[in-house]
């Protein structure tokens, strides 16, 4: 069974609470994306855009590549906004193109018999915990049990951020001693999580770098130990991408992905970026969703994404 992010955060579930959360979110997502925005918007007079005009066309190209959607999928919502023929409004055709380039909304497996097994990765610092801290909040907040288990033991003070985060969202934690075998971790989190019937595990892993070909292989091994714990585990494996470093995310999809087999991206530190668009080109080139977005530190900075909201954010659409 899958069911997607949005409901099983809730927004589905009591609408009155929800929807003013998610409007709320939404300004904010708006406010972060302002400089990626910006950096489409100088580049583009929307009132004036004339198909027939090359130069026009040559403007939103390099909009689009300044704000980080990258050569491919530029040149692909392009061909896209050409076959239209006549633009009526430039904003709102670009926004619907690039939502369609950025896919269906975000799904999570869960399967019969928890828990759901969530496996995080990333560089170094590219908000890993936090991520798991807030969403651990959102699930807790929607009625779902969590586990977190702190499989990053290569610094003392990972563990005890996790647990912090642990405390704060209302979740069960398991940790282990600091040069622990991560793998270890991961198996004691996930026989705790189905021992005390939770309905969800997240597990978190020191930042690496996508090329220190040892610590890649150490991340193997903890999803092969996770694998063999729980039925089609791990059910979603989040690749946390720092929306600030641009267009190097799309190296870390292709590398964590052939090290883990990466499922969907959480996307974070929006508010600091104006290169938002690279949601669109990992989407496009790395044929990775988006799944979370992230615009804050705070513990209710992160939703499930949403495409049309987001690509209207990024172009400025109404
Ligand atoms: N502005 C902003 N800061 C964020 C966001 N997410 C995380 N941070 C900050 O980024 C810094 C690193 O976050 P962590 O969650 O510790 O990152 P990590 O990936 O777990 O780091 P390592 O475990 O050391 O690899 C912290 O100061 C966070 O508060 C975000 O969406 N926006
Ligand atoms: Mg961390």
């Amino acid at each position: 069974m899958s069911r997607t992010w949005s409901e099983l955060l809730g927004d589905a579930a009591d609408p009155a609470v929800d929807e003013p959360e998610r409007t709320g979110f939404l300004a904010r997502m708006r406010d972060s994306l302002a400089k990626s925005r910006r950096a489409l918007a100088e580049q583009i007079v929307p009132t004036a855009f004339d198909p027939n005009d090359d130069e026009a066309w040559e403007r939103l190209e390099e909009a689009l590549i300044r704000a980080d959607v990258g050569v491919p999928a530029t040149a692909e919502i392009v061909r896209r906004l050409e076959a239209r023929g006549s633009i009526q409004g430039l904003e709102a055709a670009l926004a619907d193109e690039v939502a369609t380039l950025l896919g269906e909304p975000p799904t999570l497996a869960v399967h019969e018999g928890p828990p759901s097994v969530v496996l995080v990765v990333g560089v170094n610092g590219t908000g890993k915990t936090t991520t798991i801290g807030k969403l651990a909040h959102q699930l807790r907040r929607h009625g779902r049990s969590v586990l977190l288990g702190a499989a990053d033991t290569f610094r003392a003070a990972a563990e005890e951020q996790l647990e912090i985060w642990a405390e704060r969202s209302g979740a069960d934690f398991v940790g282990g001693a600091r040069g622990a075998d991560p793998a270890a971790v991961a198996f004691d989190a996930i026989e705790a999580g189905r021992a005390r019937g939770k309905d969800v595990v997240i597990v978190d892993t020191a930042g690496r770098l996508h090329t220190q070909a040892n610590l890649m292989e150490e991340l193997g091994k903890v999803r092969r130990v996770i694998a063999s714990r729980a039925d089609g585990a791990p059910h979603e494996t989040l690749l946390v991408v720092d929306a600030t470093t641009g267009q190097n995310a799309l190296q870390q999809a292709r590398l964590f992905g052939e090290a883990v087999g990466v499922t969907g991206v959480a996307l974070t530190k929006l508010d600091g970026s104006a290169k938002g668009g690279v949601a669109i080109a990992i989407a496009h080139e790395q044929q990775l969703p988006v799944k979370l977005v992230g615009i804050g530190e705070g513990i209710d900075d992160l939703r499930p994404f949403d495409a049309l909201d987001f690509a209207r954010a990024l172009v400025g659409a109404p």
